[in-house]
């Protein structure tokens, strides 16, 4: 798998998947999740709707994914997952490392070889970037996956910084 990095827009990559960082009620916010529906245009929330009156009455769990329709987006599907909100006294690590996870887990079972992943939990869920990009990017190399184009799309110049030193100084064992 290579991984890359991208700074900017995630709902201008043209991929197969982008991986929205949304809530749990997934029927939009702020943030990617604000401008994936924005961008995607009403087709994506229609299909949030569904997910909401079939599978997920209670909402997307924290740290899981599902898929629906990318509407206007250059991307096929949009993977949803919701990340947790940072804690300074309890740790919620697996839970962002989940949403990674599943996240690809999801994107396999699509079919989804070239996949773009905002920096989850990073924005409204104050999760420090530095660790948030450790945790993403020690995850989705050790996880197993067919997809073989993963990029991290990070909208400031210090979230892309975060992720470049964390990924030139990754082992890449994953140990
Ligand atoms: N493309 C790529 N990255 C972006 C974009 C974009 N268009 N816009 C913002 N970012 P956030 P969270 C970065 O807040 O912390 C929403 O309201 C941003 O700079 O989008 O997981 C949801 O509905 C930050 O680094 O997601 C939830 O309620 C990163 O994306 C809640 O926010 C994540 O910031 C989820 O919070």
């Amino acid at each position: 798998m290579e991984i890359t990095l991208v700074q900017g827009d995630i709902t201008a990559q043209d991929v197969d998947a982008v991986v929205n960082a949304a809530n749990s009620s997934l029927l939009g916010g702020g943030g990617v999740d604000g401008a994936i529906h924005r961008r995607g245009g009403p087709a994506i929330l229609a299909a949030c709707r569904d997910l909401r009156a079939s599978h997920y009455g209670r909402g997307l769990p924290i740290g899981q994914a599902v898929a629906t329709v990318a509407g206007d987006l250059p991307a096929r599907w949009v993977i949803h997952t919701v990340g947790p909100v940072f804690s300074a006294t309890e740790d919620r690590s697996h839970l962002l490392a989940s949403c990674y996870r599943e996240s690809l887990r999801v994107a396999d079972e699509l079919g989804a070889t070239s996949v773009a992943f905002p920096a989850i939990s990073t924005g409204v869920y104050s999760w420090p970037v530095d660790d948030a990009a450790r945790i993403a990017i020690d995850t989705v190399r050790v996880a197993p996956t067919q997809v073989t184009d993963l990029r991290f799309v990070l909208f400031t110049p210090d979230a892309y910084g975060s992720f470049e030193r964390t990924l030139d100084t990754a082992d890449p064992s994953g140990r």
